[in-house]
């Protein structure tokens, strides 16, 4: 099967967590100073404001925040539209997902990217970048090139990059924000908003492509990457970062893209997210400019642990000493959705072909929000869409953006 050969492939391509990318990214970053203020690929030397987006004419700040474990994130922020547009509505803190970084959210036309639609109708927007990500691998002691720098997994996104960015912005506005997360960036919010943080300075959160529970995944990428990668668990952990080599990724698609014959090149990411029916095909270059982005391979185990044993738990050591030397208890502390106030206002949008927020696995979180408040909780279902087409979807901003802002205006 073409789809199974191509999994392994990328697979295989995804998961070179090797001194080989550390040593590309020493020589990259070899001019920046120890914080990467300035990294770059493909992104010129003066940020993501300047050449994304007040090339288009919009207003930009660049910001930083040092979390309390010491990382230091950048953050973009685009306090208003363009000129003659509304003002004056509350902040919006956008929160990317796994292997991307705040720029995903900037890659499509103006009238297609949820910054700048957010932006031109009156929103203050702040756009987050994890740590590891190319704009954000600063940290007060470590150098990213460490391998103590990539301890981490979502649960200290969850803890720790999730808390400062909102403080942040609640601190320089002073105003109560909205938050949106993609994947990864709802399973942080998800995850804080059950043990009972931020609420008193969210107004709302609308979840894209929610992930809580993995269980029941269907990506074939992913669940073979699950065994893979426990499998050999010690020896990925004995390594960094979780690179993916972005220029064998691009190399192998780009090839991919003139083969006669083959003028979809969406189609290679489907074995991974599932089919996105509404990506523009010849954006995809500049997307893979961009991303994807590193993440730590213990953040991948910790995932790949979630989809073999259908646990929604902080990371497994894996044994009953070193959980009790993390935790004080033998196994890892469970993430309990069902304890997310019944008033908060949550926003629910997931598609019928996404592999990697299952439908499956979006109704077991859905069981467990079963006694929200039936005005705070909002439940969309796009039946075409995958795990892509909520950001890149050249149709999300009527299908997706424009009901998040009207859910917006009711809380
Ligand atoms: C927000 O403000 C509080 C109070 O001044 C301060 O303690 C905290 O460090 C600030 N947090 C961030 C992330 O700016
Ligand atoms: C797809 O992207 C191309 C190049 O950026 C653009 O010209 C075209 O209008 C886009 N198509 C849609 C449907 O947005
Ligand atoms: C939502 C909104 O008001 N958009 C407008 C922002 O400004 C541009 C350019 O002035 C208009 O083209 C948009 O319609």
């Amino acid at each position: 099967m073409a789809d199974i050969s191509t999994s392994l492939i990328l697979l295989n391509l995804l998961s070179v967590c090797v001194t080989a990318a550390a040593a590309t990214r020493t020589k990259l970053y070899a001019l920046n100073d120890r914080h990467g203020t300035s990294t770059l690929l493909s992104v010129p030397n003066d940020g993501v404001c300047k050449s994304m987006v007040e090339t288009q004419g919009y207003p930009c700040q660049e910001h930083t925040v040092t979390t309390d474990d010491g990382y230091i994130l950048s953050m973009q922020r685009i306090p208003v539209g363009r000129p003659g547009n509304k003002t004056g509505k509350p902040p919006v803190l956008l929160q990317h997902g796994l292997i991307l970084d705040g720029v995903s959210w900037l890659l499509n036309p103006i009238d297609q990217s949820l910054p700048f639609i957010l932006a031109d109708n009156g929103y203050d927007v702040w756009i987050a970048n994890s740590r590891g990500t190319q704009y954000s691998l600063g940290h007060t002691s470590l150098n990213s090139n460490d391998q103590a720098y990539w301890d981490w997994s979502w649960d200290e996104l969850a803890a720790y990059d999730l808390p400062a960015s909102v403080q942040y912005v609640h601190n320089t506005t002073a105003q109560k924000l909205h938050y949106v997360g993609h994947s990864q960036g709802t399973l942080m919010a998800l995850a804080a908003l059950s043990q009972g943080k931020l609420l008193d300075i969210l107004r709302s959160a609308a979840m894209l492509s929610p992930v809580a529970h993995l269980g029941q995944i269907t990506s074939l990428v992913f669940k073979i990457a699950a065994v893979i990668g426990l499998a050999e668990e010690n020896y990925w952990l004995g390594k960094c970062e979780f690179a993916p080599e972005r220029d064998l990724v691009v190399k192998f698609i780009e090839g991919i893209c003139i083969l006669p014959g083959i003028n979809d090149c969406d189609n290679l990411v489907t074995p991974i997210t599932g089919p996105n029916c509404c990506l523009n095909s010849s954006r995809a270059k500049l997307t893979l400019e961009h991303e994807p982005q590193s993440t730590s391979t213990k953040n991948m185990i910790h995932l790949f642990q979630m989809i073999t044993k259908g646990t929604l738990a902080m990371y497994d050591y894996g044994n009953v000493n070193d959980n009790m030397n993390h935790y004080q208890l033998p196994t890892p502390p469970v993430y309990d959705m069902t304890r997310i106030p019944k008033d908060f206002p949550l926003l629910l949008s997931h598609g019928g072909q996404d592999q990697l927020s299952d439908v499956a696995d979006v109704k077991v979180l859905l069981d467990n929000l079963q006694g929200h408040d039936s005005d705070k909780l909002m439940v969309q279902y796009i039946e075409e869409y995958a795990h892509l087409d909520f950001i890149f979807g050249v149709n999300a901003n009527q299908l997706v953006y424009n009901p998040i802002m009207a859910f917006f205006k009711l809380h």
